[in-house]
């Protein structure tokens, strides 16, 4: 992609791993069309607090209604995602820290539980939420052409997403991520964990983050979590998905 597509797609509605606190917070409270010089500010301290709020979901409630009922989103939303937000900012006070951007912060060797766990679920449900749109949206050619390559199809990256999250054990993620070297591969975290974590199994940039906690699914799906993962692949954003590659 071209830096200034790279940009431009990053200033409209995704969030991408390599993004600067001022991209993370373009990608949280600007609308789906918005973002007109998200790319200008600085870096912001935490006590700003721009960091530390809910982004707005760029659809409503009900808007994924055929896989996602509108109750789960609602309590995913506003409930366990707005909780996070609260024990982040708790947890970064009692902890005496700031930060400037998420991938800094979870490049340290370690962190304490109640920054990982919070700041791990507060930037996990932001890169979710753009990457799911009502009805889906369909990889551009270029980056279809490129999944075939890295995992020979569309449907076998998604059949492999589905087993990733049905592999979990308990509560986590699987995740579309790309390597040091550029390479597309999938990996799995426990919990709020996430590929930015210094002690993540695999490190990389995440393109497409799948929540898997039982909290995402439970009401319409009960234990079937395979069923869910089956279905909510009707519904990535494969352009957002695109817009966080890197090179
Ligand atoms: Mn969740």
């Amino acid at each position: 992609m071209k830096k200034r597509d790279f940009i431009k797609t990053l200033a409209t509605s995704s969030l991408g791993a390599g993004m600067t606190s001022s991209m993370f917070i373009s990608a949280c409270t600007s609308k789906p069309t918005g973002g007109e010089g998200a790319e200008k500010s600085e870096a912001v301290p935490v006590s700003t607090g721009q960091l530390l709020t809910l982004p707005d979901l760029p659809y409503g409630y009900n808007a994924l209604e055929a896989v996602i009922d509108a109750t789960t989103m609602e309590i995913h939303h506003s409930k366990h995602h707005q909780g996070y937000v609260n024990k982040f900012k708790a947890a970064l006070e009692s902890e005496g820290k700031t930060f400037t951007d998420f991938e800094s912060l979870f490049a340290e060797a370690s962190l304490p539980d109640g920054i990982r766990n919070s700041g791990g679920g507060h930037f996990n449900h932001s890169l979710f939420w753009p990457s799911l749109v009502p009805g889906g949206k369909a990889p551009s050619t270029g980056f279809a052409e490129r999944i075939s390559q890295a995992f020979g199809s569309m449907d076998e990256l998604k059949t492999a997403l589905i087993n990733g999250g049905k592999s979990v054990f308990g509560s986590g993620w699987v995740w579309l991520i790309q390597d040091g070297e550029g390479t597309m591969k999938l990996t799995t975290t426990p919990n709020q964990d996430n590929p930015l974590m210094s002690w993540a199994k695999d490190i990389g940039n995440p393109l497409l983050g799948i929540d898997v906690w039982e909290h995402a699914y439970y009401l319409k799906y009960q234990n079937q979590r395979g069923s869910y993962l089956e279905n909510i692949m009707s519904i990535i954003d494969w352009g957002v998905v695109e817009s966080r590659l890197k090179g």
